[in-house]
């Protein structure tokens, strides 16, 4: 029987010599430390044997909210080898969030940071996890410790395409999140679709200086690598100089914008520097045609601008060679997210349901074997979000111009996109409304030099309330994940509201546009 568990396909892509690097550390205060092929396979399998070994149900959820290491990143392939499904949670989360992410999911392990291990266990155990172990970023928690007698071969549960690898969650614009439940399929057939369309190379290295619990850092650069038997450069929190001295040794980086901003302003940043580097990818948020030239002209590099979300993995990207269906094309334009990757159907639907004409905006429809299974335990949400001939409704807005490019002009869900991270303001509203002498309030994002886009917060106080708006943020910061709380936050009289009684949103970020710039 063929196995489809996404672990065998990237085991298979390890280079014949497995005592070749795959991963080295890169980072400013510590000493780099080398990871070998052998190192991945044997450290995965031992610690899928842990797994193994808790007589867990097959596709158990596994929720790991812990700091970026290489370890984390062999638990992640050690939870696909063991047939269970993994489940990322952004270290900035807090309590209200976590416990939120762990009652819905019902994961049987949770992992966690040791510094953090008292309120979160508490979570856990209360939600009936059985098994809470800790992994620190200088690998030391009682996970590795439990692995530690644990056997170093391990066969890989059998899985099919349709089974889940992962659940990542979304906020919703209802403020509920939910979990996009992702098959080995779905990633599977990203990975190889990329590995070909982005045309990786037998040497190429990539710069990982994303975060990895999300689809980025996760699924894009970690099977990029992986598929290619590509060594990475792993970096646990990005920084600017470091990923541009380390250009010297790579070929590959992918980042969000606002990583490219900040390696823009370094003086080291020169097209001496970047002339070994091949491929510069960008993605998760929208990238200003300003950074796009201008890391044209300081690098002679041109960026690939891709798109992609939780539910889809990625759908599309500027080309990296000649793209046969669109003529042959080569060009990577600034402004655009290129083509629907091969495999992807991708079409823009006018609010009718009808397509729009070529040029046309509207909203983007995507279907392909890419595309998620649902929400997990959500069939009503997960029914709202497709259409009836099997479309997932992006929520983004946007056209295809005359040469098959696409470009994303706007957002039909409420989303702020800060920094690369997504920010729901109804979730926001939520958490401000509750806090004290607070009648109601409404969260805009407005531009930002750094972030690109950040939320401000507009705060109608109760009569004879007088909030102090640093004290609401601060307050706000003890509540949600710190890249959710808004930036600014000022105490107004009334909100503007159209007939409906709708808040309007549009005269809230035209007022505000400037606050950062
Ligand atoms: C940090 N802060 C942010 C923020 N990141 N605020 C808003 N938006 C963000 N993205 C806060 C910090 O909490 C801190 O607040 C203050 O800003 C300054 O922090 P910093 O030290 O400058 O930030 P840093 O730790 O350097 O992080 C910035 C960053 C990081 C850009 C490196 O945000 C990042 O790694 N972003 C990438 C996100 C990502 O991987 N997205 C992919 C999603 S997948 P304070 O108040 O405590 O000082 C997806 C699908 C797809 O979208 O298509 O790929
Ligand atoms: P997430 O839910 O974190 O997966 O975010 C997905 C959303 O990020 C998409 O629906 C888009 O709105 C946005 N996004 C991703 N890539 C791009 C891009 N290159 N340009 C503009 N928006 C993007």
């Amino acid at each position: 029987m063929n196995n489809h568990n996404l672990f065998t396909a990237l085991r298979a892509a390890f280079p014949a010599d497995l005592d070749r690097t795959a991963v080295e550390t890169a980072d400013d205060s510590t000493p780099a430390l080398s990871y070998s092929w052998r190192d991945l396979e044997r450290a995965s399998a031992m610690l899928a044997n842990l797994l193994d070994s808790l007589g867990l149900p097959p596709a158990s959820r596994i929720a790991v909210q812990v700091e970026k290491s290489v370890e984390a990143l062999v638990l992640y392939l050690a939870t696909l080898r063991a047939g269970h499904v993994f489940l990322p949670l952004n270290t900035a989360y807090q309590s209200a969030e976590v416990e939120y992410f762990i009652g819905n999911a019902e994961p049987a392990v949770v992992v966690c940071s040791p510094s953090q291990f008292g309120w979160v266990s508490k979570i856990a155990f209360t939600a009936g996890t059985r098994h809470v172990f800790t992994l620190s970023e200088s690998r030391t928690g009682s996970l590795l410790q439990r692995a530690a007698p644990m056997s170093d071969r391990h066969t890989p549960a059998v899985k099919d395409q349709d089974d889940l690898a992962a659940i990542v969650y979304t906020s919703g614009t209802t403020g509920r999140s939910k979990g996009a439940m992702l098959t080995h399929g779905n990633l599977r057939s990203n990975a190889e679709v990329l590995k070909t369309y982005w045309g990786w190379q037998p040497d190429d290295v990539l710069i990982h200086a994303l975060p990895i619990f999300h689809v980025h850092g996760l699924f894009v650069a970690i099977h990029g690598a992986l598929i290619n038997g590509s060594k990475m450069f792993w970096m646990s929190k990005f920084s600017p100089k470091l990923a541009i001295r380390k250009f010297s040794e790579a070929t590959v980086f992918m980042g969000v914008p606002t990583l490219y901003t900040r390696m823009l302003a370094e003086p080291t940043l020169t097209p001496q520097q970047a002339a070994p580097m091949r491929l510069f990818v960008s993605g998760s948020a929208p990238l200003l045609i300003d950074t796009f030239n201008d890391w044209q002209a300081r690098t002679g590099h041109t960026i690939l601008e891709r798109y992609g979300m939780s539910e889809t993995a990625m759908l599309t990207s500027n080309p990296c060679s000649a793209d046969t269906r669109f003529g042959g094309a080569t060009q990577r334009r600034g402004g655009t997210v290129g083509f629907p990757l091969p495999g992807v159907a991708l079409r823009v639907m006018g609010d009718e349901g009808e397509a729009v004409q070529p040029g046309e905006i509207g909203g983007i429809q995507v279907r392909g074997p890419n595309v998620f299974k649902g929400y997990w335990r959500m069939p009503e949400e997960t029914a709202e979000a497709f259409t009836t001939d099997g479309f997932f409704k992006t929520g983004d807005v946007g056209r295809m111009d005359e040469r098959g490019y696409v470009h994303i002009v706007g957002r039909s869900k409420d989303l702020i996109i800060s920094g690369g991270y997504n920010v729901y303001p109804a979730e926001v509203e939520g958490f401000i409304n509750e806090l004290p002498g607070v009648v109601e309030s409404a969260v805009v994002g407005v531009p930002h030099p750094d972030f690109g886009e950040v939320g401000v917060a507009l705060i109608v106080a109760r009569p004879g309330a007088q909030p102090n708006p640093y004290q609401m943020l601060a307050l706000l910061k003890t509540r949600l994940a710190n890249f959710k709380v808004p930036k600014r936050c000022f105490v107004v009289p009334e909100l503007p509201r159209n007939t409906m009684g709708k808040v309007q949103k549009n005269l809230l970020r035209e007022q505000h546009k400037n606050a950062f710039t």
